[in-house]
């Protein structure tokens, strides 16, 4: 009896970590994953991360995955790392905006291309519409300013709602098109 609340209370938990965020696992690199060669900067370029995503590095031994400042992922400086791991699967939770640096520590390895710069879009894309939206109501009283807030509201509601409408045409004709060929 325990054992089963315990189960239901747990699948419930696994759930709700899922469904609301939908985020996304990214994996480093694809089939190359974590590895010297590579270009990361061509894999992220197709790619749009957000709050919530994750990265997970896969790579053989004699790898790290740390996170630097954007000054030593450019000069491949390491020492001053923000955390570091080498276990071979490193799994990064993606939790601010902004953008986030990685680098191998190994010597001459980041020099060599295992060096990833990732930009996270935040959760101000939510919250831009909502202050858009606000603004008509406090301005009703004054007539000057009403003119001047359609065109701020305009230009900011068609480019959110636009995005993930286009983004969906884009991952169902990639669906359509590929499924075929798999
Ligand atoms: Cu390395």
């Amino acid at each position: 009896m325990a054992f089963s609340n315990a189960l239901v209370l747990g699948l419930f938990v696994a759930i709700n970590m899922v469904l609301p965020t939908l985020a996304t696992v990214y994996s480093v690199g694809d089939t190359s994953g974590w590895a010297a060669g590579a270009d990361y900067s061509t894999w992220t370029s197709d790619k749009t991360f957000a709050v919530g995503d994750s990265l997970v590095f896969n790579y053989g031994a004699g790898h790290t995955v740390d996170e630097v400042k954007e000054s030593d992922y450019k000069s491949c400086t390491t020492g001053n790392s923000l955390s570091t791991d080498s276990s071979g699967k490193t799994t990064i939770a993606l939790k601010t905006a902004g953008t986030h640096y990685f680098i191998c520590s190994v010597p001459g390895h980041c020099s060599g291309g295992m060096k990833l710069a990732v930009t996270v879009k935040g959760a101000a894309s939510s919250t831009t519409p909502s202050s858009g939206k606000g603004s008509p109501s406090t301005t009703t009283g004054t007539p000057t300013s009403t003119t001047t807030t359609p065109t701020a509201k305009t230009d900011s509601s068609s480019g959110d709602s636009l995005s993930p409408f286009v983004a969906m045409l884009i991952v169902s004709w990639i669906f359509y098109y590929a499924l075929p060929l798999v």
